[in-house]
């Protein structure tokens, strides 16, 4: 078998690039390792930058997000003296998407089919062969037999544990990276939602966050230590905590109910440079990881398959240089996304063995916030995307 770009993972990544190429007239192959309703069924990210949304649309599967999605033009941060709004519209003129990654997924996969791509789940033991040479291949098993791929260029595209990363050797990359000592425990309901936008909450108790997918569908997180499982929190508990955090007018009329999804998420953040190796290419989470509190995972995953499709596409029309541009254009990003997204954490977790001093000063910080134009307008612009 033989293709142009072969794919390793179908995420969102890998099906936004395998999807912007193919639209392009340059032939993918996709390799993902789980089942379809498997990658389908990951509840994870929730909020779109414009360039993200952009890049839908350009991939020619904005139109549901269009239709359903809904347009945030601020959020709201709540500290113990209560809460207040950032306008992005007001302060950059820019607004983000609330449109769950889930639904992401299922967009892409859906105009992969109408385009006839291949896409191979269940793919087993996938390694990439040869890359610093001018064919490289890949190879996976399925179905108990042994299957080749030639190309000419592999995205790895297969997320924090895959991989791609794993094929570059370890002297030929630097890894930076800042673990956190708690986690977020993370909850989907059937319920309206308690604001209009979200919620980001400073309380002494821990972190909390109140987002959402829809009108009727509510995703709510609070800050716990990393050694708690699902299984210590009923959901009882978990709607006691999430108010306790919650401004107090919020609590009193949010709606609760049964969860529908309940998981732990540890907190990181991780950079390997460089981003290609001969002619692999990571992208998204395979290269990085942020802790989610600046909303930016899926869309740095973005922003790294526009920078790496537009290469490919130069490269597949005879000019290869554009190639060596990739990894340092999205490490630019990336680093940014890497600052805004650790200062969101640090200004609004309570850290174990944190002092009364320590929680002063994130109260100085938020009190700026609330109070400086010109500190909304830096937030505003993290939050809603730094340019491409
Ligand atoms: P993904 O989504 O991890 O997809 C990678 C795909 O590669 C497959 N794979 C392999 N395929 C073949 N061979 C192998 N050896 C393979 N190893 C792995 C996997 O099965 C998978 O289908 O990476 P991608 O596409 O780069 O997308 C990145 C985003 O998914 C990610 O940045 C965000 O979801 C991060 N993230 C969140 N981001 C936010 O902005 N807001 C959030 O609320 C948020 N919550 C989360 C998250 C990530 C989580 N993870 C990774 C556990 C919650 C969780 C739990
Ligand atoms: C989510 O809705 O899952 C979400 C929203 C904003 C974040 C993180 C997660 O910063």
């Amino acid at each position: 078998m033989r293709t142009q770009v072969a794919i390793i993972g179908g995420g969102p990544s890998g099906l936004m690039l395998s999807q912007l190429l193919m639209r392009a007239g340059i032939d993918t192959v996709v390799l993902e390792r789980q089942s379809r309703d498997y990658v389908l069924g990951r509840i994870r990210a929730g909020v779109l930058e414009q360039g993200c949304v952009d890049l839908l649309r350009r991939a020619g599967c904005g139109d549901r997000m269009d239709r359903e999605g809904m347009v945030h033009e601020g959020t709201n941060l709540s500290t113990v003296n209560g809460m207040f709004r950032v306008d992005f519209k007001a302060r950059v003129g820019a607004t983000v998407m609330v449109y769950g990654q889930t639904e992401v997924t299922q967009d892409l996969y859906a105009a992969q089919d109408v385009l006839g791509a291949t896409i191979i789940h269940q793919a087993r033991d996938v390694a990439l062969h040869d890359l610093t040479g001018d064919a490289p291949h890949v190879t996976w098993e399925k179905d108990g037999r042994s299957h080749r791929l030639d190309c000419d260029y592999i995205a790895g595209c297969d997320g924090f544990h895959g991989i791609s990363r794993q094929s570059i050797p370890a002297e030929s990359r630097t890894e930076y990276e800042r673990v956190y000592p708690f986690g977020w425990l993370g909850v989907l309901s059937r319920t309206a939602p308690a604001t209009e936008e979200l919620i980001y909450a400073n309380h002494p108790r821990g972190f909390a966050l109140a987002s959402m997918r829809n009108p009727q569908l509510s995703r709510y997180y609070i800050q716990v230590p990393l050694s708690d499982k699902v299984e210590d929190w009923s959901d009882a508990a978990f709607w006691d905590e999430l108010r306790r955090r919650l401004p107090a007018e919020v609590a009193e009329v949010m709606e609760t109910g049964p969860s529908v999804e309940k998981s732990v998420a540890p907190l990181r953040s991780f950079v390997t440079e460089p981003m290609r190796w001969g002619r692999l290419f990571l992208v998204g989470d395979a290269a990085h990881i942020v802790p989610p509190t600046g909303a930016k995972g899926l869309n740095l995953a973005a922003s790294d398959v526009h920078y790496l499709f537009e290469a490919l596409q130069a490269a597949c029309a005879g000019d290869a240089a554009a190639l060596d541009l990739y990894s340092d254009r999205a490490l630019r990003r990336i680093w940014g996304a890497m600052r805004f997204s650790w200062w969101m954490t640090s200004m609004l977790h309570r850290f174990p063995g944190q002092s009364d001093f320590d929680q002063k000063i994130q109260e100085a910080e938020l009190y700026q916030l609330e109070t400086l134009e010109t500190a909304q307008a830096a937030m505003a612009r993290n939050y809603t995307g730094l340019p491409y």
